[in-house]
C-alpha cells in the first residue's frame, strides 16, 4: 500500500537526495504547525472572543485584530526554537527580532502571520505568508534580502479548506490539511499557472487614482471581445491577497495592486519582504510573471522592513501587456 506523500515525507526525500538543507525541514514543519494552530484559533474565535480589534495600532498605522496578535504569537512561539533559525521579520513588529548571532546558512523567517483579516468577522478566506532566506555570513545581521534569494517561500490558506502552498524552488506544491489525522498531505503537486486567462482581480473602487496603462488595461479587460480583447473577461476580488494567488495558481489569472495616485507616496499598498516577494517566488515557480509594472519584483533589493511595492503577477501574457502599456507610456511622455 503506498504511504501518502505527506509534507514530511516530501521534505525528507529531497533532503535525502540533497536537494534541501535538512534544518530547513525543521523549519517548514514548524510553520506548518503554527499554521495548524491558527488555523484552529480561527475556527474557534467566535467560542473565545477572539473576533474584533485588539485595541492596538500596528507598525502599519492598521487596527490589529486580536487574531493578528495570536498569529504573530503563534508564528513566534511555534518557530522560534527552530535549529539555525536566526531571526523573524514580522507585518507586526517594527524591527528584526534576532534569536541568535548568526551565523552562515542560518535562517531568516519573514511572515505575515494574519494576511487579509478584515475578511475574518465576515467568514471569508484569510492566510498567512512565508519566506526563508539564509544568512551570507557569521555575524551578517542583515535580513534586506532581494526575493531572487529565497529558499523558500509559501503561504497557508484558511479556506473551507486549510491548504498548505509552498516552493522550494523545483516548482509549487499544494498540501491540503486532512481533518482528523492534522496531516498535511500532497493535494496539489506542480501548481502551474497557465499562460492565458479571462479573469483578472483589482480593486475597482480605486479606479479614479489609477495612472492611464492601469485604466487602458482594466477597461480592455471590461470591453473584451466587443473592444480590443479576442475575450471577455471575469473580474473577481476578495481582500485577501492569499485567496487571489491561490486562486491565480489553481486556474490563472492575474492579480493587480498597482502605484495609484492615492499609494505612490508610501511606494504602493503591499510589502516587498513578507507578501511580494514571496507570491512573486511562488507565481514564477507555477511559470507566471510579477512585476511592479515596470520591474520584475524579485531583483528589487529591500531598503526598508516595512517597505512597499506595486504589485501585478499572474498569467504572463497579461502581466506583460500591462507592462508594455506602462513602457509605452514612458516613452511617450
Ligand atoms: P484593499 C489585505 O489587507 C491586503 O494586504 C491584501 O491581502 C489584499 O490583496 C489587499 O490588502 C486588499 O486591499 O484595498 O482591497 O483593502
Amino acid at each position: 500500500m503506498t504511504q501518502p506523500m505527506t509534507l514530511r515525507r516530501f521534505l525528507t526525500r529531497r533532503a535525502g537526495r540533497g536537494e534541501l538543507d535538512p534544518n530547513l525541514i525543521f523549519l517548514i514543519e514548524d510553520i506548518a504547525s503554527a499554521c495548524r494552530v491558527i488555523g484552529n484559533r480561527l475556527r474557534n474565535a467566535a467560542f473565545e472572543d477572539n473576533h474584533g480589534l485588539a485595541g492596538e495600532i500596528n507598525v502599519q498605522g492598521e487596527d490589529q485584530k486580536k487574531l493578528d496578535v495570536i498569529a504573530d504569537e503563534t508564528f513566534a512561539r511555534i518557530c522560534e526554537n527552530s535549529p539555525r533559525l536566526a531571526a523573524l521579520v514580522s507585518e507586526e513588529k517594527e524591527e528584526a527580532v534576532w534569536l541568535k548571532e548568526p551565523e552562515a546558512g542560518d535562517f531568516l523567517l519573514y511572515y505575515d502571520p494574519l494576511d487579509g483579516s478584515s475578511n475574518i468577522d465576515v467568514n471569508l478566506s484569510v492566510g498567512s505568508i512565508f519566506s526563508i532566506c539564509t544568512v551570507a555570513a557569521a555575524g551578517e545581521r542583515d535580513v534586506m534580502k532581494p526575493g531572487r534569494v529565497q529558499e523558500c517561500a509559501g503561504y497557508a490558506i484558511y479556506g473551507p479548506t486549510l491548504m498548505l502552498v509552498l516552493t522550494v524552488g523545483d516548482g509549487v506544491f499544494g498540501f491540503s490539511c486532512e481533518y482528523g489525522t492534522g496531516d498535511f498531505r500532497l493535494t496539489h503537486p506542480d501548481m502551474t499557472i497557465p499562460a492565458k486567462t479571462s479573469e483578472f482581480a483589482i480593486n475597482a473602487s480605486r479606479y479614479r487614482f489609477w495612472d492611464q496603462p492601469v485604466r487602458r488595461y482594466v477597461d480592455e479587460c471590461l470591453a473584451g471581445r466587443a473592444g480590443t480583447r479576442a475575450r471577455d473577461f471575469n473580474m473577481r476580488w476578495t481582500a485577501s491577497m492569499v485567496a487571489e494567488v491561490h486562486r491565480i495558481l489553481t486556474r490563472g489569472g492575474v492579480f493587480l495592486y498597482p502605484a495609484d495616485e492615492a499609494n505612490r507616496a508610501e511606494g504602493g499598498k503591499l510589502r516587498l519582504l513578507y507578501e511580494a516577494s514571496p507570491m512573486a517566488m511562488l507565481v514564477e515557480q507555477a511559470g507566471g510573471a510579477a512585476t511592479t509594472g515596470q520591474t520584475r519584483i524579485l531583483d528589487i533589493q529591500p531598503q526598508s522592513h516595512h517597505q512597499r511595492v506595486p504589485v501585478i503577477l499572474g498569467s504572463t501574457q497579461e502581466v506583460t501587456r500591462l507592462s508594455g502599456y506602462h513602457r509605452e507610456a514612458e516613452t511617450n511622455v
